[in-house]
């Protein structure tokens, strides 16, 4: 795994200039984690564009899938994301063992629960409110970065309502990294939005 400090997730559905662009743009401002979070598409076309951005992310960014064991496999991306009711981690390490392994939580327990199955990095949220993902819950508030942090040592990737005036908090309160969807990809400039948010970043580690 690069340096995750911020991961970017795709969105075909708040994408103003389509999802490859999107990522391409991602690329070029820096990004080195891009998720592939796409919840409609048949099978067939999934596996298309996942090829396709995983050809982008090559020797550039890890490339990770959310949800879809097949997707991920077709696509030869490094890894696959998480949460309840999805695919287990035995099975995806049966059928991937080298598969960076990503997992939703919503508290230091489930973090804990995560590491000791196996996760190679949680996915901590929603932190703030979020209308990105409806059945997303309550907001488990930037305190909640903490008490994962101390309970595990894998990254925590913080996300949910994340954007460029609250991300210098996220960072500041103990999170490895921090994932965005429409900061960035309902922005104006897909680009722009992932170089400022990276500028925000590095300069919050060091104040
Ligand atoms: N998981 C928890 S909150 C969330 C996901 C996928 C949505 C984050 O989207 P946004 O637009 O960055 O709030
Ligand atoms: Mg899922």
């Amino acid at each position: 795994m690069r340096n995750w400090d911020f991961y970017m997730v795709t969105d075909s559905a708040l994408s103003k200039g389509g999802v490859l662009n999107d990522v391409g743009q991602a690329i070029s401002a820096g990004c080195t984690a891009v998720q592939y979070r796409e919840k409609s598409l048949p099978f067939e076309k999934m596996a298309m564009e996942a090829k396709a951005i995983a050809a982008l992310c090559k020797g550039r960014a890890d490339f990770i899938v959310n949800d879809h064991l097949d997707v991920m496999l077709a696509s030869g991306a490094d890894g696959i994301h998480i949460g309840d009711g999805d695919v287990a981690i035995e099975e995806i390490k049966k059928a991937a063992p080298n598969a960076i392994i990503g997992v939703s939580v919503r508290s230091a327990k489930e973090a804990k629960d995560a590491q000791d199955k196996g996760a190679s990095y949680v996915g901590l949220g929603p932190v703030f409110p979020t209308s990105t993902k409806p059945d997303a819950g309550l907001p488990v508030g930037l305190s909640e970065i903490g008490s994962v942090k101390k309970a595990v040592t894998i990254p925590v990737i913080a996300i949910g309502g994340i954007n460029h005036s609250n991300v210098a908090r996220v960072i500041h309160a103990g999170a490895d990294g921090a994932a965005m969807i429409s900061a960035i990809v309902a922005s104006d400039g897909v680009f722009s939005a992932v170089s400022e948010a990276k500028r925000i970043i590095n300069e919050s580690r060091r104040v």
